[in-house]
């Protein structure tokens, strides 16, 4: 099963790749986790890493952007590797950067769903106010019924 993070900044993505991934190693089953944000190192083993084929920091340098001009960039560059970020474990987490519309409806990051997800499962991270005083809003729903991913 292959399980798309998405999630406004901040909202607890990549906290849930890394605590999620433990937990079902924990149970036996193969993970992969992969990050997607190319402005970010991931903060749990990643089988693949967006940033070993592009960098946002140095977007940002090279094409004198700012950092969401550059996140998109980022994700144009990585678009010409989407094949190389495939993995087939039991369960393969992708982790994705807090600009939400870039895995829905750039057509890089598309390119990039579309290359590499199968069978998807979407985790969305809604980022309400007061957040920090209880647990952050999640909600599941298969790939197919979510119509702005399509
Ligand atoms: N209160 C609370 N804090 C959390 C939760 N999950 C993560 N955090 C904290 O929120 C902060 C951001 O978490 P991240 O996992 O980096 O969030 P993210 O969505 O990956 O952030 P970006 O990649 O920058 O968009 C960290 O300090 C986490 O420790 C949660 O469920 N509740
Ligand atoms: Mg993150």
């Amino acid at each position: 099963m292959e399980i798309f993070v998405l999630g406004c900044a901040g909202s607890g993505k990549s906290t849930f790749v890394k605590n999620f991934s433990e937990y079902l190693r924990e149970k036996g089953y193969s993970v992969d986790c992969v990050n997607l944000d190319p402005a970010s190192e991931p903060i749990y083993k990643a089988s693949k890493d967006i940033r070993q084929f592009v960098k946002t920091e140095q977007v940002m340098e090279e094409y004198r952007l700012g950092i969401n001009g550059a996140l998109i960039k980022s994700v144009e560059i990585a678009a010409n590797y989407a094949d190389r970020l495939k993995c087939s474990g039991e369960f393969v987490l992708y982790d994705t950067p807090g600009q939400l519309e870039l895995f829905i409806y750039s057509l890089a990051g598309k390119k990039i769903r579309r290359g590499t997800f199968f069978d998807l499962l979407y985790v969305y991270f809604s980022c309400g106010l007061n957040a920090h005083h209880r647990p952050r809003g999640l909600s599941f729903g298969r790939y197919a019924e979510c119509s702005s991913l399509s």
